[in-house]
């Protein structure tokens, strides 16, 4: 077996998933769709999907052949999303590349999947970012669907992917295709979220891998007192990124897009902050700055921004930190103070998953599995109580098109899945901005070290604190 140790080691690590999961389970309904209306001529087959629950009791006895997929960015815990599904007993079915590997009907066997167990990343079966809506990607999709007879296809990404999803599963009923489209809530940037979808996978390891090294990077300016760090956090649109890892190291500043400042007001904050510090002898500190913040400040949401096939600005190519430190710098005229710039994103995005990810993500595979076993479709894997030891969980399956709205996105009007920003009456932003102010002049920086995966569950078993 090819790895480091710690890999190896990993790939024996047994998901913690509900007892009665092993058991038969079958769904119940438990409420109608709350789709909104508008969305209704263009989901006529799916519209009405209700909401299931799964519970004990006796379900549909069949073998199941599914096509699996991994979509957009890489989210660690994908791989065992797949051991969930292998586990459960399906025939798999890897689509390659992205939804591009359903278009083209690139695909592999998977018929042994033990090296990824507990792995981050998604080379198993690689990722892309194609957006299926023309009739020639639908059509080929279902070709290639109805090729592999397959059962059912889980698509696992974010609310773009899942959006393919929704289109996907319309279409197939629509012309009589039997695959049913099931999607898994993946993303690091945490946006894919509703009142039934807590958090999306791969945002905990994601947010402790960069919160280990903003703790690191804090204590180096604590130590060197001669640098203040900007850090850009990847995490598109949406600041869940930023604020997460805000209340897990408490650095000095922390800009949160959604507050919608003008440009001028920041850096005449950051500016302030660090002609206060120097009163104090302090010529250091740490700034975060979410990528996604470009979207919501009206000087630079005009900018003309490269996009991606689903319309998205591609912030990370954005050097919003550098733009930042040269208005400061600028602001603070002659002054003189040291700025390093610092970029965390694909760092986070294929590390070894937390428990948390790797029990979530097992957990999310066999709960696709019974959908698709028992034939539910544009439907969304949803489970709940994840701050409760996972025997307490409870799992759903959420129809797609109660998440979406009409959009304009590339010059239409789109239906996409709604991103969800950080709410600013949450409790996780509550908490940030009670305690922020201390963090500005004391040095409050919290050092998290790094993810834990053996010894106290209190370290190793912690759920995201936006979570708590
Ligand atoms: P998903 O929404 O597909 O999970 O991707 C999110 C993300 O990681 C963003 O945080 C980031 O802005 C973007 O992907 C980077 O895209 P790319 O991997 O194409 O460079």
């Amino acid at each position: 077996m090819a790895g480091s140790l710690l890999q190896k080691q990993r790939m024996q690590y047994k998901p913690q998933v509900p007892v009665w999961l092993s058991e038969d389970v079958c769904f119940e309904t438990v409420g109608g769709s709350q789709a909104p209306e508008n969305l209704r001529p263009l989901f006529p087959h799916t519209f009405e999907t209700p909401v299931y629950r799964l519970r004990k009791g006796r379900g549909a006895a069949r073998k199941v052949t599914i096509g699996v997929v991994f979509s957009g960015g890489q989210a660690a815990g994908g791989h065992n999303v797949i051991a969930g599904l292998f586990d459960s007993g399906a025939q798999l079915i890897g689509f390659l590349g992205g939804p591009q590997g359903i278009i083209d009907n690139q695909t592999k066997a998977l018929l042994q999947i033990d090296a990824y167990r507990n792995q981050g990343g998604f080379d198993l079966l690689g990722s892309g970012r194609t957006k299926i809506e023309t009739q020639e990607q639908l059509a080929a999709s279902l070709k290639a669907c109805t090729a592999h007879r397959l059962d059912g296809l889980v698509i696992i990404g974010g609310d773009d992917s899942n959006t393919n999803a929704a289109l996907l599963a319309e279409y197939f009923l629509q012309h009589g295709c039997k695959t049913v489209v099931v999607g898994v809530p993946k993303t690091i940037d945490g946006d894919l979220r509703s009142s039934d979808i807590e958090i999306s996978f791969g945002f905990d390891s994601a947010c402790k891998t960069y919160s280990e090294i903003i703790g690191n990077i804090a204590r180096d300016a604590l130590s060197a007192k001669k640098y203040y760090h900007f850090i850009k956090l990847m995490g598109r649109s949406a600041s869940h990124i930023a604020l997460e890892c805000a209340l897990q190291t408490q650095p000095n500043l922390t800009l949160i897009g959604e507050e919608r400042r003008p440009l001028k007001e920041i850096v005449r904050q950051i500016a302030e902050l660090i002609t206060r510090r120097a009163e104090l002898g302090k010529n250091y500190g740490v700034v975060l700055i979410p990528e996604g913040l470009i979207e919501f400040v009206p000087e630079l949401t005009d900018l003309p921004h490269e996009k991606d096939p689903h319309g998205n600005i591609e912030v990370s190519k954005i050097q919003t930190e550098k733009l930042i430190i040269d208005l400061v710098k600028k602001e603070l005229g002659g002054r003189k103070w040291n700025a390093l710039d610092h970029f965390l994103g694909y760092e986070g995005r294929s590390c070894l998953p937390t428990n948390f990810d790797a029990n979530y993500c097992y957990a999310l595979g066999k709960l696709a599995f019974f959908a698709v076993r028992e034939s539910l479709t544009g439907v969304i894997c949803s489970i709940q109580h994840l701050k409760e030891s996972p025997q307490k969980w409870q799992f759903k399956m959420i129809p797609i098109v109660q998440l979406m709205h009409l959009e304009w996105r590339l010059g239409k009007e789109k239906p996409v899945i709604r991103k969800t920003l950080v709410d600013l009456k949450g409790s996780a932003y509550l908490k940030f901005s009670s305690q922020r102010k201390s963090w500005e002049l004391e040095d409050l920086y919290q050092m998290p070290g790094p993810i834990q995966f053996f010894g106290d569950p209190a370290l190793t078993d912690s759920v995201p604190i936006s979570l708590m």
